[in-house]
């Protein structure tokens, strides 16, 4: 069984342990990861100091579930939809390194009229970590469920933003999100972070990736989510964040498996879609 805990902001977290000691923690607000330690003690995802947990405030760090839209690609007011501001229930708790938390929808939500089920699995393992989001249209619905969505990784960097990189992306095409999402192709083999903020939707991205830092190597493997999006803040857009520290974007980035710029994910009744990411520690 998972332990059930009360966490900040009094806030209900489960908490998640593999056979080796690896631990993990998913808040049912956002059904949102906010923690994914090795035995030692060591947390590989990134978590703002500043980060408020106060609901439906979104958590600064973790991974943000973007879902029924990621970014502005859809018809939600809010930025990334409002799945990481709303309030899941534990539907899975029965082994002590797996969680299943469940949103569901009537369809009366004014900017997404549709019946929806939204479920989220993070399993950990030993040097793993799986998280797959599921949404489920109902039978007898009306209509498509139409989303686009992301897993919106924040990974902790111990050696820095000069020391790291998202590797595996030569060649991708990518909207630019810093030139109204023109298209570029990307030229190298490691984005880097030093040079000023990062925000790209790369379309069609390879589904291994990985996250360079220092010495370190994070391995990230997708499916069903055909795009990847790296951002790091820089200096400006940091200080613009109150619930970010001005320095912190040193110390993370986000490797965001996406369906986005590939365009809307589109779920008949009584269908299902879901996507997944392996995090994997080299
Ligand atoms: O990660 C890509 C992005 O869309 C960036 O443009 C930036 O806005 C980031 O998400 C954070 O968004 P948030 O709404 O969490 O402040």
């Amino acid at each position: 069984m998972a332990q059930i805990s009360t966490g900040n902001g009094g806030l209900v977290v489960v908490n998640l342990r593999s056979p080796g000691g690896f631990t993990a923690q998913v808040y049912t607000h956002g059904a949102h990861l906010t923690s994914w330690k090795t035995p030692s003690g060591e947390e590989q995802l990134f978590l703002s100091s500043q980060a408020v947990f106060s609901p439906p405030t979104a958590i600064r760090g973790g991974v943000p579930l973007c879902w029924p839209q990621f970014s502005d690609m859809g018809p939600c007011s809010a930025q990334h939809g409002f799945a990481r501001n709303s309030e899941f229930r534990v539907v899975d708790a029965a082994a002590p390194d797996a969680v299943t938390m469940e949103l569901a929808g009537t369809g009366t939500a004014p900017d997404f009229p549709h019946p929806f089920i939204l479920r989220c699995r993070v399993t950990v393992g030993d040097g793993w970590l799986d998280q797959e989001l599921t949404a489920i249209n109902p039978e007898g619905a009306s209509a498509p469920l139409r989303f686009t969505a992301a897993l919106h990784t924040y990974f902790r960097l111990t050696h820095g933003v000069a020391g790291a990189a998202v590797r595996g992306l030569a060649g991708c095409a990518y909207l630019d999100n810093l030139q109204a999402r023109r298209e570029c192709t990307e030229g190298n083999e490691d984005v880097g972070f030093e040079v000023g903020e990062v925000d790209r939707i790369y379309c069609g991205a390879p589904d291994e990736l990985a996250v360079v830092d220092g010495p370190r190597l994070l391995r990230i493997s997708k499916s069903e989510f055909p795009d990847a999006v790296v951002w790091n803040p820089y200096i400006e857009k940091a200080a613009k964040m109150k619930d970010f520290g001005d320095d912190e974007w040193r110390d993370m980035v986000c490797v965001e498996v996406a369906a986005a710029g590939s365009g809307a994910v589109e779920v008949a009744p009584g269908a299902h879609w879901a996507g997944r990411q392996r995090l994997t520690l080299e």
